[in-house]
């Protein structure tokens, strides 16, 4: 945000959200029936991975379509969705391999269980990444979140702390992005809206003086978890993956143990360059769970495929829209029959 009025504007349009739908930080007793919940639930996945089904399953259907029998050109062409699919192409290669596979064992050898096949497998994949975040095993637990500009940390940190706090538990937020005024103040507005304090400094100064400060505040307060918000940076700038590092060398010294986690932010939008990102953040940083985020305006969704095949951290959470409940444990079973639905 460059000028006041901009950053007006944008604020302006998160409490415009807000009030198109009220935090409900009640959520978890409310009287709405599990199965109604769960179908509820499924149904707003699955619209909001229209856009990659489309791209990805779609013509896997067509694909289909017309053919009498599995042959080499069947296997080229799947190929091809995978890769425009942006499931990338090491995952691509591995799922035809895994495909072809069970079609030599002649399991599934008619064409059309081509998409049981491929369902199945990319279901696998996804579960050897399905692990939750567990809050509860510190006290304070703390979660840095990182990730490149606008992915969205500040969003996904108000989603999570609203959740947090809907299971009772006691969240601190920290503004450690201090490069813009308007990510302090964006902290600010969500940590009223969910009931949760926010430790913060002032515009420009040391992203690390407000970690040290925040750490002190929650092992001081007790708290149950604290969220530490940082500014987005390319992951290419040598000069702010240090600065991140310096933030997260002060906390693990002023409080062995902690980070418990460093949550990385995944803007599913930017497909393949989500998992180059993630190569980086974690050679430099490391971090031990993901967001993917922005899954509703997506037709790059197919990426999660390749994030679970090329890196071993567990995705932890899923964005499917700018609400409070639009964040989303992840839940690999879940996922992929939206997915394929
Ligand atoms: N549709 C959709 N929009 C999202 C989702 N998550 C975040 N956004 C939007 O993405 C934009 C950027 O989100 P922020 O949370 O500000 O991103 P950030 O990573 O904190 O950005 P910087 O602090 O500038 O690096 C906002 O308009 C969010 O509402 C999502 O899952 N779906
Ligand atoms: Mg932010």
């Amino acid at each position: 945000m460059s000028n006041n009025s901009e950053s007006n504007g944008f604020l302006n349009r998160l409490s415009s959200s807000f009030r198109k739908k009220p935090v409900d930080t009640d959520n978890c007793t409310n009287q709405q029936p599990e199965a109604d919940k769960k179908k509820g639930f499924l149904n707003r996945l699955r619209s909001s991975l229209k856009k990659t089904h489309e791209i990805l399953v779609t013509p896997v259907d067509e694909l289909v379509l017309g053919r009498k029998k599995i042959d080499e050109d069947t296997f080229e062409d799947l190929e091809e969705i995978l890769i425009t699919s942006d499931v990338g192409p090491q995952a691509a290669l591995d799922l035809i391999d895994r495909v072809q596979k069970r079609v030599k064992h002649g399991q599934y050898n008619k064409i059309d269980l081509i998409r049981d096949n491929l369902k199945e497998e990319i279901l696998e994949i996804l579960s050897a990444r399905q692990e939750s975040l567990n809050t509860s095993r510190a006290k304070p637990f703390v979660i840095m979140v990182i990730g490149v500009n606008g992915s969205g940390k500040t969003t996904t940190i108000a989603k999570l702390a609203g959740q947090l706090k809907s299971q009772g538990k006691e969240v601190l937020l920290a503004a450690a992005d201090t490069f813009r005024a308007a990510g302090i103040e964006q902290l600010e507005i969500w940590g009223k809206r969910t009931g949760c304090e926010v430790i913060k400094q002032k515009k420009g100064a040391d992203p690390s003086a407000v970690a040290y400060d925040a750490v002190h505040a929650a092992r001081a307060r007790n708290a149950d978890v604290l969220i530490i918000d940082t500014a987005g940076r390319l992951h290419t700038k040598v000069n702010l993956m240090e600065e991140l590092k310096k933030s997260k060398r002060i906390i693990e010294r002023e409080y062995p143990g902690a980070p418990h986690e460093i949550l990385l932010v995944l803007d599913s939008t930017t497909g393949q360059n989500a998992i180059s990102q993630a190569k980086t953040f974690r050679e430099s940083i490391g971090c031990t769970g993901i967001v993917l985020t922005k899954l509703d305006g997506s037709a790059k969704g197919g990426v999660i495929v390749g994030i679970c095949e090329e890196l071993e951290i567990p995705i932890r959470y899923i964005g499917i829209g700018e609400q409070m409940d639009d964040l989303r444990e992840f839940n690999a079973k879940d996922f992929v029959e939206a997915l394929f639905d």
